[in-house]
């Protein structure tokens, strides 16, 4: 580690009494949920080093462990040394303890400090302030490095505001920070007022900081590929089978409904991976991601466009997707009137409204066929209007849930797709509330996934339409809601 921070990477050593939240607010911070944390008093025995994109490197110290003792040894030998180099007293230190258990967790705790860390010190505001903490304080006011507090709670007793006078005579800036329920925003405002603390470290700090929010706008279009990848997919599968096989039109059926399921199931592993999530299942005990699955009636009144949006989308994605709908069967079941007219996809949306649509079987000849020239049953692709859009909700709701979620949480946790979809209509980021401009440039590249013939520039379009939506649900704060 260099003294210098203009070259190094900033580097914090993350200090505070045991048990305080410091491992769980470095989980938080550098996006990392192996950071080892215990309710176990005293855990972390070493300095653990943990970087965010090789911007930010956090280290996890072990906390103090004699701090009295310590500030008797080091406060008359700072007094004499009158603060020429305050670094060189801890140096000392550390040489003069070599082997000394007495001190051992001041040792860690000093040698990334003495190397040129900053320091981030973590403090339970649910805790009571005690003499040794403003002995830990007036250590850290010795080292001259920058110096940052954080009050986290681990309960719900509050003693924030006695922490908080004490806090603001011996730091440059003090933070309220729940290690629990960060978003990304509130991770961000912590790193700009890191970037504060130090004049000098201030343009490396600013530098990162601005890398950092641009990291976070790559892996939003990321996200928003593996959506895009997922419609593609999902518009145009089809499941086909020879009509001399022994598998009978229901099973092929199961099959494509196991196979839509499934490549859902893999998106939103891959979106749960992409922010860095290992204990958030995308299933539970073989049972799919959401409790209610994609083809459930639950999930297709709860997600997707509401009827008048599906009359809408059906006037525009019927015309332009040639989508052939069995318009006589049902004119007839329900007798509707001629006047209508709004081409068949918008009588479909009318009829159907937000229930399912059933799967159709076809038996017909396939360019090609399953042996060449063959005839097979096939099903799929799956026509349904509501279906990109309960696709959208559903993966807008999986990205919502890992972006909310901090990495020092340690309980697995399987997404409920159900609630997510409440939480995100209570917010307004459902795709109902999208407005008609997005929504109908949305159909229309759906009418084209579904004919094959969307291009790269929609492709593109369609990309960016998501990537918009994406936006707007990480700056919304839904970390509460989620618990
Ligand atoms: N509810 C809640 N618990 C927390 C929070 N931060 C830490 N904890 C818990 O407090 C305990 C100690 O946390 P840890 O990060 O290991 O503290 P350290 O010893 O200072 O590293 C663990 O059981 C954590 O789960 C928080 O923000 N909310
Ligand atoms: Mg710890």
């Amino acid at each position: 580690m260099e003294r210098d921070m203009t070259d190094a990477t900033p580097t914090f050593a993350i200090v505070g009494a045991v048990n305080h939240g410091k491992s769980s607010v470095v989980s938080t911070l550098a996006e990392n949920d192996q950071v080892r944390i215990s309710s176990q008093p005293g855990e972390t025995v070493e300095c653990q080093r943990f970087a965010l994109h090789d911007l930010f490197v956090f280290y996890d110290t072990p906390g103090f462990q004699n701090a009295i003792e310590a500030l008797a040894e080091l406060a008359p030998a700072a007094q004499a040394a009158q603060a020429a180099d305050p670094l060189a007293l801890f140096r000392e230190f550390i040489a003069r303890h070599r082997g000394d258990d007495a001190f051992e967790a001041e040792r860690l705790l000093f040698q990334p400090v003495v190397g040129g860390a900053g320091i981030i010190y973590v403090v339970d505001g649910s805790e009571p302030l005690l003499e040794i903490h403003a002995a830990e304080m007036e250590i850290l006011r010795l080292t001259g490095q920058p110096r940052l507090a954080i009050i986290n709670r681990t309960s719900a007793d509050d003693h924030v505001q006695d922490w908080k006078r004490r806090l603001g005579l011996h730091f440059n800036a003090v933070r309220e920070f729940n290690a629990h329920h960060a978003t990304f925003a509130d991770r961000l405002e912590l790193l700009e007022t890191l970037a504060g603390i130090e004049q000098s470290w201030k343009p490396k700090l600013t530098r990162a900081v601005a890398v950092f929010r641009d990291e976070w706008d790559r892996r939003l279009g990321e996200c928003a590929e593996i959506i895009v990848e997922l419609l593609a997919d999902a518009l145009t599968h089809r499941e086909v089978a020879d009509v001399d096989s022994r598998l009978a039109g229901e099973k092929l059926k199961e099959r494509f409904v196991a196979a839509l399921t499934d490549r859902e199931t893999r998106s939103h592993r891959a979106i749960i991976k992409l922010f860095g999530h290992s204990r958030v299942q995308a299933e539970a005990g073989g049972q799919q991601l959401f409790d209610s699955e994609l083809f459930s009636a639950d999930t297709w009144r709860a997600f997707g466009l509401d009827e008048r949006q599906l009359v809408a989308a059906g006037a525009i994605s019927g015309a332009a997707a040639g989508v052939l709908f069995d318009l006589a069967t049902i004119g007839h079941s329900i007798g509707i009137p001629t006047a209508v007219g709004a081409g068949a996809g918008a009588i479909t949306a009318f009829v159907v409204g937000k229930r399912r649509p059933e799967l159709k079987l076809n038996a017909r000849w396939l360019p090609g066929g399953l042996r060449l020239g063959g005839r097979a049953l096939s099903v799929g692709p799956y026509p349904a209007l509501n279906f990109p859009w309960i696709l959208l909700d559903r993966a807008l709701g999986t990205f919502a849930y890992v972006i909310n979620r901090a990495h020092a949480r340690r309980d697995e946790a399987t997404i409920q797709g159900a609630r997510m979809q409440a939480t995100m209509e209570a917010a307004g980021l459902s795709s109902t509330r999208w407005g008609d401009t997005p929504r109908r440039h949305c159909e229309r590249i759906f009418a084209l996934i579904r004919r094959g013939k969307m291009r790269g520039e929609e492709r593109r379009d369609l990309r960016e339409l998501i990537r918009a939506r994406l936006a707007e649900v990480s700056a919304a704060k839904l970390a509460a809601a989620l618990d």
